[in-house]
């Protein structure tokens, strides 16, 4: 586990220049998984070098397949096929990562050895009866702890079937799951999501060949298809982009251009809800790169105005709230989230940890069982705990920039899981941040 670390944000300030920042990170994450299934050599671009992402890569690794970097963000798979993983000789530790172990709880359930996932104090107390429920209607065998959370012990019984399945929640990551266990079930697994959630594992299967039946919110996948390498090129992660599109649009007199982002519709919800709030992003030169929407994005200042957020958004937004709650601090008027109960198990409860947060900064923030009332006003000082969450410490030194004089955050390590680089690009584009 990395060390303790402690941010610092001076006050003031505007953020001015041009960046890419790193790869997204739930591409990352299927890239080494499809990866490493296919047959052939898989080259993977923009990969993001970072905790989380390393995670699944150390985990494929300890399951015989040879990975090749990342240097330069440059990845190389020497995919080992379908049937080619071998039994990892110990537990896999996941660190802080809920995208690996529940994807891998669905791929690993379909193999024909043991395994066991761990992952840090963070990781052990997230909920994952929401993939191992579905995975026993399969016929997997999960043991889990006593309330549904990690370590997961997944016996390889290599028989599964495939199920109708009405996702109760909106999570891209059980709907992950099961497609990955579809691809070695006997029987089609038909997967209903209630709400639009990212579709990068369906997209990518696609990519690499496999058949996968999307028809409106219902996904199908059968064990019939193989795994062909491919090339793969990771845009930049629009999690890691909102930052400065808050940032840039708080700041007086600010104006960011964030290149390569990736703008699939299931991940722009940033951009739909700041864009109620009055701000100034334009998409330029849009493209599609590797079958995924990429653009530049230009964001400057702006008044932000509060809003009633659309519930339709939230799932679209699922990442990005802990910065916009920053942004509902700085806009005129009341913030209003609900239908957002999934914040409250995310690396740490977002709803809570970002209400003390702000309170302690002077924000009248008042949460609510499934998301959160704020009036905006002025940002003070203080000391808060980001409580190991990545997006709530780089959230709060996004609010540096309206704060009327310093921000503390401890527990800052976890930015690694994400954005190891975000200190050096945020001061690069004039954040006045610190380790201390
Ligand atoms: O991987 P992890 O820890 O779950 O990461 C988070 C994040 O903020 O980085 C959530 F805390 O992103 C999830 C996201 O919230 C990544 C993800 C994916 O890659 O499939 C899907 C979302 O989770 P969920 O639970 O809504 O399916």
């Amino acid at each position: 586990m990395s060390q303790s670390i402690t941010f610092q944000v001076q006050p003031g300030g505007s953020l001015r220049g041009e960046i890419r920042v790193p790869g997204d990170k739930s591409m990352s994450h299927r890239s080494i998984m499809l990866g490493s299934l296919a047959e052939g050599v898989t080259h993977v671009r923009g990969f993001l070098n970072a905790e989380d992402a390393m995670s699944t890569l150390e985990a494929f690794r300890a399951m015989g397949v040879k990975i090749e970097g990342p240097v330069n963000g440059e990845v190389t798979i020497h995919g080992v096929g379908k049937h080619g993983l071998q039994a990892p000789a110990q537990p896999l530790y996941l660190g802080n990562s809920g995208t690996s172990m529940r994807l891998l709880s669905g791929l690993l359930a379909g193999q024909s050895f043991d395994s066991v996932l761990t992952g840090d104090k963070s990781l052990e107390s997230r909920p994952m009866r929401r993939v191992t429920a579905p995975l026993a209607l399969m016929g997997a065998e999960i043991e889990t702890q006593e309330n549904g959370t990690a370590p997961l012990h997944i016996k390889g019984k290599g028989n599964l079937k495939g199920i109708n399945y009405e996702m109760p929640i909106a999570s891209a990551q059980v709907k992950s799951c099961l497609l990955l266990a579809g691809m070695y079930a006997e029987g089609d697994t038909v997967v209903t999501e209630p709400a639009p959630t990212r579709d990068h594992t369906e997209r990518m299967l696609t990519g690499f060949g496999y058949p996968v039946k999307r028809d409106g919110s219902t996904a199908t996948i059968n064990n019939q298809g193989q795994l062909t390498a491919t090339q793969i090129d990771v845009p930049s992660d629009i999690s890691s982009a909102a930052f400065f599109l808050v940032g840039a649009s708080i700041a007086p007199d600010s104006d960011v251009t964030l290149k390569h982002v990736g703008i699939n519709p299931t991940r722009t919800g940033v951009i739909d809800i700041l864009r109620l709030m009055g701000a100034d992003i334009e998409v330029l030169n849009q493209r599609s790169v590797g079958g995924e929407p990429v653009a530049d994005l230009r964001v400057r200042s702006s008044k932000l105005k509060g809003i009633d957020i659309p519930e339709h958004l939230v799932p679209l937004a699922i990442d990005e709230f802990p910065v916009l709650f920053v942004a509902a601090a700085c806009a005129e008027g009341r913030t209003v989230l609900t239908g957002a109960k999934e914040l409250r198990v995310k690396e740490s409860d977002r709803i809570q940890v970002m209400a003390d947060g702000l309170q302690i900064l002077g924000v009248d923030a008042q949460p609510t069982e499934d998301g959160m009332v704020i009036n905006g006003g002025a940002i003070g000082t203080g000391r808060v705990d980001s409580h190991g969450d990545h997006r709530i410490a780089m959230s709060f030194s996004i609010a540096g920039l309206r704060a009327s004089g310093a921000i503390t955050i401890d527990d800052c390590a976890n930015v690694n899981t994400s954005f190891k680089e975000f200190k050096d690009l945020a001061t690069q584009l004039g954040l006045k941040l610190s380790v201390i």
